[in-house]
């Protein structure tokens, strides 16, 4: 691909930023406060369009319902838009009620799955508001030991609660649903996998797509070639983009696994290039999204970070020589095959990206931006979260 082709296709880029990295977050055994991070949901969508306005490619942000409930969704979708982005996918959320200690769509007792149906049905009534497009399902649901609950009776429920909202999408819209192997369950989690994940959406219709979260697999699982399967069936919904060592790690993405998320944009380079209409037509639609809990970090720099990992990453993806890849995979010349895109891999696309980011009018250097902006002047001045040290100096 020439270069203008390379920036045509990054100046299309997108990737969604969540709420949640806005705010004090982290792990289960000590949140470190940062100075100047948001706390309520208007602050996180000032900060979500902060970073858009430093990258050009950061347009939406998605929300977690109830941390980011609201009166009166049309006038924080309208709080966004004057700040220049969308509001994103909605998140409901049916692990943090006491009642979900066994499960929530699939726990035993009924009042419970009913109460988490319903949460469910009611985001998606949120969804109508804020304009969403997509619905992202994470369910914490599992069990800890052999014998503790009937899989096939969960498997059931499962399947029934999917479906009760995938039949209650508006047209236009989808549900996003994503696995992780394991935590907080740990015997067994009743979506663990992308198999299931997708059984169950080739039951529920054509609304269901899978969500592919980066810290939710088995170490040493080959990602990039979920995404490529789920690609070609036509079932790939999106991304929850993060970095991770040893688990669910949360952090900032492409740090510790720079090469997997290069074969990942890998996988989707491809896939906007190939012959069949509709293949392209089903990768324009995945939703690329940040899901990251950040501890320590800078909120704001580490969600710049992030996305600019994510363009580099893309960047790089689509420097492959892809003519000549074919010509090398056709003759079975394994080796060279993979030094044509390792090349790429290897090869320096900052001066690239500088270009890019003069032409699209935003920061040559978004992190020294973000170091000088009033942004970020005001954040640490008016905001209430005080830091415990760390971070930018206030
Ligand atoms: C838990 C998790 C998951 C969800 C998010 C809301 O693992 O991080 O990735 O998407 O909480
Ligand atoms: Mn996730
Ligand atoms: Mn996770």
């Amino acid at each position: 691909m020439n270069e203008d082709s390379i920036k045509n296709h990054l100046r299309q880029q997108k990737i969604e930023t969540p709420s949640w990295g806005y705010g004090n977050s982290g792990t289960r055994f000590k949140t470190f406060p940062a100075k100047g991070a948001a706390s309520t949901v208007w602050e996180k969508v000032e900060d979500a369009a902060f970073i858009h306005t430093l990258t050009g490619i950061a347009p939406s942000v998605a929300l977690h319902i109830p941390w980011d409930r609201v009166e009166d969704y049309a006038e924080l979708k309208k709080y966004a838009e004057d700040r220049g982005i969308q509001l994103g996918a909605i998140n409901p959320n049916v692990f943090q009620d006491r009642e979900y200690k066994l499960g929530s769509v699939t726990n035993p007792d009924q009042s419970v799955r009913e109460k988490a149906t319903r949460h469910l049905l009611d985001c998606v009534e949120v969804m109508k508001e804020t304009g969403s497009r997509d619905l992202s399902l994470w369910f914490a649901d599992g069990t800890n030991y052999l014998g503790q609950d009937d899989l096939r009776k969960r498997k059931r429920h499962l399947r029934e609660a999917l479906q009760k909202v995938h039949d209650a999408l508006p047209d236009g819209t989808r549900m996003l649903v994503e696995y992780k192997l394991f935590e907080p369950a740990f015997y067994h989690t009743d979506l663990a996998d992308w198999g299931l994940a997708l059984t169950h959406c080739l039951a529920v219709g054509e609304k269901a797509q899978v969500l592919v979260d980066l810290g939710h697999h088995a170490q040493g699982t080959n990602i990039e070639h979920i995404v490529s399967t789920l690609l070609d069936e036509g079932r790939l919904g999106g991304f929850h983009f993060n970095a991770r060592r040893y688990a669910d790690d949360d952090l900032v993405v492409g740090t510790t696994n720079p090469l997997e998320l290069f074969a990942i944009y890998f996988e989707i380079a491809q896939a906007q290039q190939d012959e069949n209409e509709q293949l392209r037509k089903h990768t324009s639609e995945v939703a690329f999204m940040i899901d990251q809990s950040h501890n320590i970090e800078h909120k704001l720099e580490a969600m710049l970070q992030s996305v600019l990992n994510c363009q580099e990453a893309y960047a790089k993806a689509l420097s492959v020589d892809f003519d000549l890849l074919k010509e090398a995979q056709e003759k079975g010349e394994v080796l060279k095959a993979n030094r044509i895109v390792m090349d790429a891999f290897y090869k320096d696309v900052r001066p690239l990206l500088r270009d890019l980011r003069e032409e699209m009018g935003v920061p040559v250097d978004p992190f020294q931006a973000l170091e000088e902006s009033d942004h970020l002047k005001k954040v640490l001045r008016d905001r209430q979260s005080t830091d415990t040290g760390g971070g930018f100096p206030s």
